[in-house]
């Protein structure tokens, strides 16, 4: 049995070693990102069995990245190898008082090319859940159409679907990101949206709430807003709860705090059934998932910030980690 299942591209990170800029760095530190394989590696450290998909190019980079998911513990069984097209790459560079910038090389990455011919049930199959991103369809039209189809099928299939529209403008035009995303929104059970990522989509409504009712008229049962400094707010068919973020001194690296979010949401969710989500299941997945998005920015690195189960049941006081 897989918990989650989740489909998208990860590309090798790398990162000025020290503080500074990549023009002046003479050294960087390797690792790797994607905003699914985030929340996969997450949910992994957290002992759930998870399965990631994606499409590799058949050169060192792709080897080290399905060496990394492999030795959390990610499923990668059906990760195809393409031999035509590249593994892509991208930079970040800290800036002071902002949050980094990412610099992007995967233009007709080997994952760009995913499309609908590569779409097996078997991808689904035995799963519980199937967590997508927007940065998936804005990758290339093939890969919006098998965004679609993945989500379509997955419901079809009875599992339920999140979907984090993860908005990168430098993915795609603004236009074209609200309509596909739109378009997406309805195939998901679950939607988890930045507040600004929810005014983006629903400008013309006056209030989130109205924009919250919108969506659940769309059929989807449970929207989480990610609202930073100021904690998250739900919705489950109507009800809302919000939570206050836990407090943190300052940011070592924002970069993959909302997938953290994500897993720790999922975490909770998972432990009931997430056909039939309870508010006080919810009450204590908001908490979770402030929490693991909180601890995230305390580390260098998308994902390394994933806690594992005694660490995160340290941070909520459930028990104490003995230190020395
Ligand atoms: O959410 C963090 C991701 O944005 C990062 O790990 C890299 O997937 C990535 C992207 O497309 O920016």
């Amino acid at each position: 049995m897989t918990d989650v299942v989740t489909l998208g591209e990860t590309m090798v990170l790398f990162q000025p070693s020290s503080q500074g800029k990549i023009t002046d760095s003479q050294y960087f530190l390797k690792s790797i990102g994607g905003a699914e394989s985030n929340v996969a590696l997450a949910l992994a450290r957290l002992n759930h069995p998870v399965r990631w998909i994606s499409k590799l190019g058949n050169d060192p980079f792709g080897k080290l990245i399905l060496r990394t998911l492999q030795a959390e513990n990610v499923n990668v069984e059906h990760v195809i190898t393409d031999s035509e097209n590249p593994t892509a790459v991208f930079f970040k560079e800290a800036r002071p008082l902002r949050d980094p910038a990412v610099y992007y090389y995967r233009k007709h990455s080997a994952a760009s090319h995913l499309s609908v011919d590569d779409f097996d049930d078997q991808w689904l199959l035995g799963a519980r859940h199937l967590h997508m991103t927007g940065i998936t369809p804005a990758l290339s039209h093939d890969s919006f159409l098998l965004t679609e189809a993945i989500m379509k099928r997955a419901r079809e299939l009875g599992l339920t679907v999140s979907f984090d529209p993860n908005i990168r403008f430098k993915l795609w035009s603004k236009e074209e990101a609200k309509e596909k995303l739109l378009r997406l929104l309805p195939y998901s059970t679950i939607f988890m949206p930045g507040e600004d990522e929810l005014a983006f989509l629903y400008p013309e409504v006056e209030s989130t709430e109205d924009a919250v009712k919108q969506i659940h008229e769309l059929g989807v049962d449970l929207i989480v807003i990610k609202k930073g400094e100021q904690g998250s707010y739900a919705s489950l068919k109507g009800k809302t709860i919000a939570k206050p973020a836990f407090k943190i001194e300052h940011v070592i690296d924002s970069v993959g705090a909302g997938d953290a979010f994500c897993a720790g949401l999922l975490h909770e969710l998972l432990k009931g059934d997430l056909k039939n989500i309870t508010l006080s299941q919810l009450e204590l997945a908001l908490v979770t998932a402030n929490t693991m998005g909180a601890y995230a920015t305390q580390f260098k690195g998308d994902w390394e910030g994933a806690p594992t189960e005694e660490e995160l049941n340290d941070l909520l006081g459930k028990s104490t980690l003995i230190d020395r």
